[in-house]
């Protein structure tokens, strides 16, 4: 069996948080300049999903992965996971 990442940790913690918590808010709209990595006009989850499968090099880079980059530092990394995921739980409001 394929032991976890340490760098799904602390998104995994957030999300099991923000469930326990009982938010209501699982996708946001994306009207604001936030980058939406499926494109699909929300932030959600999946988003989040999305951008942690390619770091672990499960999916590969494809034109749309230019909006991976959630801080738009240039940079895709884990910390655009965690911000996707705090936006989500209403503790960052992409600004
Ligand atoms: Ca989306
Ligand atoms: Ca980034």
């Amino acid at each position: 069996m394929r032991k976890p990442k340490r760098r799904l940790a602390f998104p995994l913690a957030i999300l099991v948080s923000v469930i326990c918590l009982g938010a209501t808010a699982t996708s946001v709209s994306a009207t604001t300049t936030l980058p939406d990595p499926n494109g699909d006009g929300t932030i959600d989850v999946s988003d989040a999903v999305l951008v942690a499968r390619y770091l672990d090099g499960q999916i590969a880079t494809s034109t749309q992965s230019v909006n991976y980059d959630i801080n738009e530092n240039g940079i895709i990394s884990q910390f655009d996971v965690d911000l996707i995921l705090l936006y989500i739980a209403g503790i960052w409001n992409g600004g």
